[in-house]
C-alpha cells in the first residue's frame, strides 16, 4: 500500500495509475478524518495558484529597494538565474552588513515529512552560510510558552507530553470546566502528521457518563452540547478569581495542597481578598465584568471543590492581550481545589486545540534532519516581526531582559504565510517594504510570495518521497510521491543544494547524500531509538514496501505533575521555589505593569469593556475547512464561502438591528482596516461578538480611494501588540469592529489568478 500524510491526518493513495486519477483516502482506522484532506488535492493541483517557474520582482531587478515590494510584478527566470541571484544577493548582504542582518525566522507549519521540513532546510542552509536572525515561541502559545517555566517548572512542551489523558478525565472527571471549550474543529490538526482522530469520540465518551461539562466561551459550538457559559470575550482571568474568591470565602480552599505544592498563596489570597487593592474579587464583582450571574458562579465554586473536577483551557484564550493571566489564574484555581496530581483532575491546557494533546501515547523522540549550530545568537519572539522592521535598533522587553530589535536587509522565508499569520496586515505591509531584499520558497502563489523580491518555487508532499515520523503518533509512514512536481517546482532540498553548490559549501549542506539517502539515514537513526525502546524497525526496503508501521503498546495514559504530587521533596518542580508558583518573585522583580507578580485582572487595550454600543467583539479562530491558509485555494474551503467570501457569524438579533440578513455580503472595519466577508447567522455566538475564521488568503485592494481587504482575512483588524513584556504573543483575539452591509459592487478577487508575470526574455 502506498501513503501520504499531512497535518490533518494520513492517506491511502488509492488510484496510483495515471496523474489525473490519483485520489487519496484516510487511513482505514481514522475514526474521525478531518474534512481538511477533501480540499488538498484540488488546492495543490490548482494551476492558477501554484508557482509554476522561478520568478524575481520587476521593481527589485530594477532597484527600488522594497518600495514597491506588496504592489509588483514578476518577471519569470530559470532556475540558473533564480539561484545565482538569490546566492548573490545573500552573499552581499553578509559582506556588507553580516549575518546578524538576514532574518531566517521564517515562522510557519510548513509541511508534514520529517525530511522535507522546509525551515529545517533553511536553518541549515542559513547556518552554513553564517547564521541568521532567528525567533522565538510561536504563534500557537507564546503567552504559556514563557510563563510556565516560572509559574510551573515546566516548558510548555514538557506540560503537553505530561497532559493528563483524555481517558482518565472521561473515567474519573465528574466536571469538566472548558474555558474556550474542547473542540473538534481544531483537534483536526497534529503537528508533523496524524493517523487518526480521537478527540471526539473521547467527547462522546464524556457525555455519555454525564460529566458536567460546561464550556466558557463566547461560542457555543466550541463544545457542543455541553453547557454554555456564554463569557463575555477577555474577561477569563475575572471568572477564575471569582471561583477563587467564593472557595476562599466559604473555607473551602485546600489549605494542604497549597501549603505542600505551591509558594506565594498569602500574596494571592490578599490580591483575591482586595486587602492590596481594595476590590474583593467577589462573583458580584465578576459577575457584571463577565456577564454571567453571579449565584451562578457562586454555586460553581462550591461544585468544584465538592466534586473530581478539570479546569482546562483551550489554546486561543491566551492569544488575547494579558494572555498569562487566565493561565495562570486557571492554575492556581486548580490548586484551591486540591485536585492536581490525580487522574482524571486538576488543570490542563490544549485539549481539543491539537489532536495529540491529552490523547494516550507513548512519546519517542524520532530523529530529524540535523541543522548544525547558527553562530548568531540574535532572536527575536516570533510575533514581533513587524516591530523588528518599523524599529530596528529600538528596544523591547521580554522575559525580564531588555532587548533590542537588529537592523534587517534581507529576509528568507520558507513554509510559513506571515501575510496569513500576522496582526495588523495593513501596517505589516509597511513593514514588509524596509528590508533591501525578500525571498520565498512556496509551492502556492500566497499573499507571501507575492510580496517577495525572489521566489522560488518548492514542491508539495504529493509531489516527492518522505517519512512521516511524529513524537506522538504511533504511526510511521513512508509517504510516497503521487504526482510529478508542478511547473518548475523544485524540493527545499534541492533548491538549498544547488544554493550551497552556487556558494561553495554544498558537500557540507548534503554531506553527499542524495534525498534517498537522506530517507534511508533517518531511517537507520529510527532504528536506533526503537532499538533503545525495545522493538525493531523494519528494514528500509521493507519499510518502503510496506508503507506503513505500528509502534507496539503506543498507548500510555500520563497524569500531569504525578510525580511531584506524589513526592514533592524527591521531585520538585523546576520553578524559584520548587513549588508550583501563586505569587512569583522572578517576574514580580521583572516590575512589568502588564504582567504582575500574580495572577492578575488587566483590562485588556482593547474590550466590550469600554466599547461603543455598535461594536462588535472580533473572534478570529482557527477556521474548520483548512489549515491556516493552506488549501485555502481547495475545494472544502471554496465550498463554504459566500459569493468567494470568508463567512463571518453572527447572532441573528444583532443582525436584524443592523439591516442584515444570511448570504448577506458585509464589511467589517476599525480603525487599523477592512474585508468583506459574507453573513451567517447563527445562536451559538454572543450578540455582541463576530466571528471570522483566519487563513482567507490576503486580497487588499483600493476600492472607492480607500483600502478594502475583499476577501474576509481578519488580520487586517486585530491589533499587533505584544500579550505583555513578559512573553510578547500575539493577541489575535483581541479586536473590536463594526459591521455594516456591503452595498457597493462586490469587487472581484485577485489571489483568484497569478500576480502578473513576464515572461522570460529569449536572451537573458
Ligand atoms: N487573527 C488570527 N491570526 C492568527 C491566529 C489566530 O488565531 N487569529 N493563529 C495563529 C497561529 S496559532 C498560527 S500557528 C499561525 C499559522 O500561520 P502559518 O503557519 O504561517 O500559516 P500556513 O497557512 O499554515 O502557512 C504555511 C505556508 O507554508 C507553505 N508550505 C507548505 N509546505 C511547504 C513546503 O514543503 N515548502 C515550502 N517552501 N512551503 C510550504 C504553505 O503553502 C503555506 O503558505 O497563524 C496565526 N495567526
Ligand atoms: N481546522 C483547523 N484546526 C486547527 C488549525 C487550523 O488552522 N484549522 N490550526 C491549529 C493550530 S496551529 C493551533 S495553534 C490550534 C489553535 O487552537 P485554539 O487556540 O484552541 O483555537 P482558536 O480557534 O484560536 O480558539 C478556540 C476558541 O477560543 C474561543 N475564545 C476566543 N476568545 C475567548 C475568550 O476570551 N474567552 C474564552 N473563554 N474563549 C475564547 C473562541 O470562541 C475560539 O473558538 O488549532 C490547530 N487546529
Ligand atoms: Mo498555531
Amino acid at each position: 500500500m502506498k501513503y501520504t500524510a499531512s497535518h490533518w491526518g494520513a492517506y491511502q493513495i488509492t488510484k496510483a495509475d495515471t496523474a489525473t486519477q490519483i485520489d487519496i483516502k484516510p487511513l482505514p482506522d481514522d475514526p474521525a478524518p478531518s474534512r481538511i484532506g477533501r480540499g488538498w488535492i484540488s488546492a495543490a493541483r490548482d494551476r492558477d495558484s501554484r508557482i509554476l517557474k522561478p520568478a524575481i520582482r520587476k521593481g527589485w531587478l530594477e532597484g527600488d529597494n522594497g518600495a514597491n515590494r506588496c504592489r509588483d510584478s514578476f518577471v519569470e527566470v530559470s532556475w540558473d538565474e533564480a539561484i545565482r541571484h538569490a546566492a548573490s544577493e545573500l552573499q552581499r548582504v553578509k559582506r556588507t552588513y553580516g549575518n546578524g542582518s538576514v532574518f531566517g525566522g521564517s515562522y510557519g507549519w510548513s509541511s508534514a515529512g520529517r525530511f522535507h521540513h522546509a525551515q529545517s532546510q533553511l536553518r541549515r542552509f542559513l547556518n552554513l552560510a553564517g547564521g541568521f536572525v532567528s525567533s522565538r515561541d510561536t504563534y500557537s502559545h507564546a503567552a504559556a510558552e514563557v510563563i510556565y517555566p516560572h509559574i510551573l517548572g515546566l516548558s510548555n512542551r514538557a506540560f503537553q507530553d505530561d497532559m493528563t489523558a483524555l481517558p482518565l478525565v472521561t473515567e474519573h472527571c465528574e466536571i469538566l470546566l472548558a474555558f474556550g471549550g474542547i473542540s473538534g474543529r481544531t483537534a483536526q490538526i497534529a503537528s508533523s502528521g496524524t493517523s487518526a482522530h480521537a478527540v471526539p469520540s473521547w467527547l462522546d465518551q464524556l457525555r455519555a457518563k454525564n460529566v458536567r461539562l460546561i464550556n466558557v466561551s463566547p461560542q457555543e459550538s466550541d463544545l457542543d452540547k455541553s453547557e454554555w457559559w456564554a463569557i463575555r470575550p477577555s474577561t477569563d482571568t475575572a471568572l477564575l478569581l471569582a471561583l477563587m474568591y467564593e472557595i476562599v470565602v466559604a473555607g473551602r480552599a485546600n489549605e494542604d495542597f497549597l501549603k505542600r505544592y505551591t509558594s506565594g498563596w498569602e500574596v494571592l489570597r490578599a490580591y483575591l481578598m482586595g486587602e492590596s487593592d481594595g476590590v474583593a474579587k467577589s462573583s458580584d464583582w465578576a459577575a457584571t465584568l463577565c456577564d454571567l450571574a453571579a449565584p451562578d458562579i457562586r454555586a460553581l465554586a462550591l461544585q468544584l471543590v465538592s466534586r473530581k473536577s478539570m479546569i482546562a483551557m483551550t489554546w486561543g484564550m491566551q492569544r488575547a492581550d494579558h494572555g498569562e493571566q487566565p493561565l495562570w489564574a486557571g492554575l492556581a484555581l486548580a490548586c484551591l481545589i486540591g485536585q492536581i496530581g490525580q487522574p482524571g483532575t486538576g488543570y490542563a491546557f490544549g485539549y481539543g486545540s491539537s489532536s495529540p494533546v491529552g490523547q494516550p501515547s507513548r512519546l519517542i523522540s524520532w530523529p530529524s534532519m540535523p541543522q548544525g549550530k547558527n553562530p548568531i545568537s540574535d532572536y527575536i519572539p516570533v510575533a514581533r516581526i513587524a516591530d523588528m522592521l518599523l524599529n530596528p535598533g529600538g528596544s523591547y522587553s521580554y522575559n525580564g531582559e531588555n532587548r533590542i530589535y537588529p537592523t534587517t536587509r534581507l529576509i528568507w522565508w520558507v513554509g510559513g504565510n506571515p501575510f496569513h499569520h500576522h496582526q495588523d496586515l495593513n501596517q505589516f505591509e509597511d513593514a514588509w517594504t524596509r528590508p533591501e531584499t525578500v525571498i520565498v520558497n512556496e509551492h502556492s502563489w500566497t499573499a507571501t510570495a507575492r510580496r517577495a523580491d525572489i521566489v522560488l518555487p518548492a514542491t508539495t508532499p504529493m509531489e516527492r518521497t518522505d517519512i512521516m515520523l511524529s513524537r506522538r503518533d504511533p504511526t510511521l509512514l513512508y509517504m510516497s510521491k503521487l504526482f510529478d512536481p508542478m511547473g518548475e517546482a523544485k524540493d527545499d532540498f534541492e533548491i538549498f543544494k544547488l544554493l550551497s553548490r552556487a556558494l561553495g559549501f554544498e558537500q557540507s549542506f548534503t554531506e553527499r547524500l542524495d534525498q534517498e539517502a537522506w530517507l534511508r539515514e533517518i531511517w537507520q537513526q529510527s532504528a536506533v531509538v526503537a532499538q533503545q525502546q525495545g522493538f525493531e524497525l523494519p528494514s528500509f526496503e521493507s519499510f518502503v514496501k510496506e508503507g506503513r508501521f505500528d509502534v507496539p503498546d503506543a498507548s500510555e495514559c500520563r497524569i500531569a505533575l504525578e510525580s511531584f504530587v506524589s513526592d514533592p521533596k524527591t521531585n520538585p518542580l523546576n520553578t524559584e521555589s520548587g513549588r508550583i508558583t501563586l505569587f512569583n518573585e522572578t517576574i514580580a522583580a521583572m516590575d512589568l505593569s502588564d504582567c504582575p507578580g500574580h495572577p492578575t485582572w488587566l483590562e485588556p487595550c482593547e474590550s466590550l469593556l469600554d466599547a461603543e454600543p455598535d461594536q462588535l467583539h472580533l473572534i478570529s479562530g482557527q477556521p474548520d475547512t483548512r489549515l491556516h491558509s493552506q488549501n485555502d485555494r481547495g475545494s472544502e474551503s471554496r465550498a463554504d464561502k459566500i459569493n468567494e467570501r470568508e463567512p463571518a457569524y453572527l447572532h441573528p438579533e444583532t443582525a436584524q438591528r443592523r439591516g442584515l440578513c444570511e448570504g448577506d455580503i458585509v464589511k467589517i472595519a476599525n480603525d487599523r482596516g477592512a474585508c468583506l466577508a459574507g453573513l451567517r447567522l447563527s445562536k451559538g455566538i454572543r450578540k455582541d461578538c463576530i466571528a471570522l475564521a483566519t487563513g482567507a488568503w490576503f486580497d487588499p485592494q483600493t476600492i472607492n480611494n480607500f483600502p478594502l481587504e475583499v476577501h474576509g482575512n481578519p488580520n487586517v483588524l486585530t491589533i499587533d501588540k505584544g500579550t505583555s513584556g513578559l512573553s510578547q504573543g500575539n493577541i489575535a483575539h483581541t479586536a473590536l469592529v463594526r459591521v455594516e452591509k456591503w452595498t457597493a459592487p462586490l469587487p472581484d478577487l485577485t489571489i483568484s489568478k497569478p500576480p502578473k508575470i513576464k515572461a522570460q526574455p529569449e536572451s537573458a
